[in-house]
């Protein structure tokens, strides 16, 4: 059997699980937010990270149903997590196209939202520039109005993609992550350095947040951070960790 042919029983058997990448604030030291990473806990093949299984996944007949799961997923985890008297932190989620191509986005973020009682601002969708390529007008209004309800809109792996700044100004955005490409070599490389002076200057004047991803070191941290950057993901911080970890992290570090 293949891949394709099991993941329908993997969502039923609940072998598929979210790991959560902490996201740490400069300022504080503290975990602000967590991105959400699929796992897929495989019966004979053991943990598969994404890159095994997710473009199989993307198109797939359930890809959209996958994607919505995620969504219930994340914020019960939150809601169980605020429940055991953690601070609420922002959980961000990667899309699916098929989730934007279902037209079920929306309702299955509201519903989440709902039914865990959490605020809007602890929820973030991550857009990569290959979405924000393909969205439609209705894609745009769905995300137009999630942002307008106070859902936070992140823009993936920025400065990446060749149509990185026409998307700025077609959608409806929170944050940039920067890019782990340009943070890699910061200390080293001047023109690495250059392009995040300058994504950090445009997203100020667009009035978004930033956070730097691939952050590594405590040298790659402190340049960031003299950049004017508040927050950060990476090694630094950790991987992305199943639900327990990440908990026991947020207590160390509050
Ligand atoms: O850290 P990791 O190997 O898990 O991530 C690899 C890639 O897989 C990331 O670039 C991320 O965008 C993608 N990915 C991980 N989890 C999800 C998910 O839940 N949904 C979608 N759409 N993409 C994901
Ligand atoms: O959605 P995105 O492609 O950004 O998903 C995060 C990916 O980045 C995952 O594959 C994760 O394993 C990887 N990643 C997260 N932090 C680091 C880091 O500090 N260094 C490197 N090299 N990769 C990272
Ligand atoms: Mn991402
Ligand atoms: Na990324």
């Amino acid at each position: 059997r293949t891949l394709h042919d099991e993941i329908g029983r993997a969502l039923a058997a609940g072998e598929l699980v979210m790991h959560y990448q902490p996201q740490v604030a400069f300022a504080t030291g503290q975990i602000v937010g967590a991105e959400a990473l699929l796992r897929w806990r495989h019966p004979t093949r053991g943990l598969l990270l994404p890159g095994m299984f997710l473009s199989t996944l993307e198109a797939h007949p359930m890809a959209a149903d996958i994607g919505g799961w995620i969504i219930e997923e994340t914020c019960r985890q939150a809601a169980q997590w605020r429940a055991a008297g953690l601070p609420p932190i922002r959980i961000a989620v990667n899309l699916f196209a098929a989730q934007l191509r279902a037209g079920t986005l929306t309702r299955d973020v509201r519903n989440a939202l709902a039914r865990y009682r959490m605020a809007p601002s602890d929820f973030e969708i991550e857009v990569t520039e290959r979405i924000a390529l393909q969205a439609d007008d209705a894609t745009l209004e769905s995300i137009h109005a999630l942002h307008a309800e106070g859902v936070a809109v992140a823009f993936d792996d920025f400065g990446t993609g060749y149509a990185s700044l026409a998307s700025l100004k077609r959608f409806p955005l929170t944050r940039l992550k920067i890019d782990r490409s340009f943070v890699r070599d910061v200390l080293n490389d001047r023109h690495d350095a250059q392009i995040i002076r300058a994504i950090l200057l445009m997203a100020q004047s667009f009035g978004l947040d930033v956070i730097a991803e691939g952050i590594e070191t405590e040298g790659q941290e402190a340049i960031l951070r003299e950049m004017g950057c508040h927050e950060g993901q990476g090694y630094l911080y950790g991987k992305a960790l199943p639900p327990a970890a990440l908990a026991a992290l947020i207590r160390t570090r509050a």
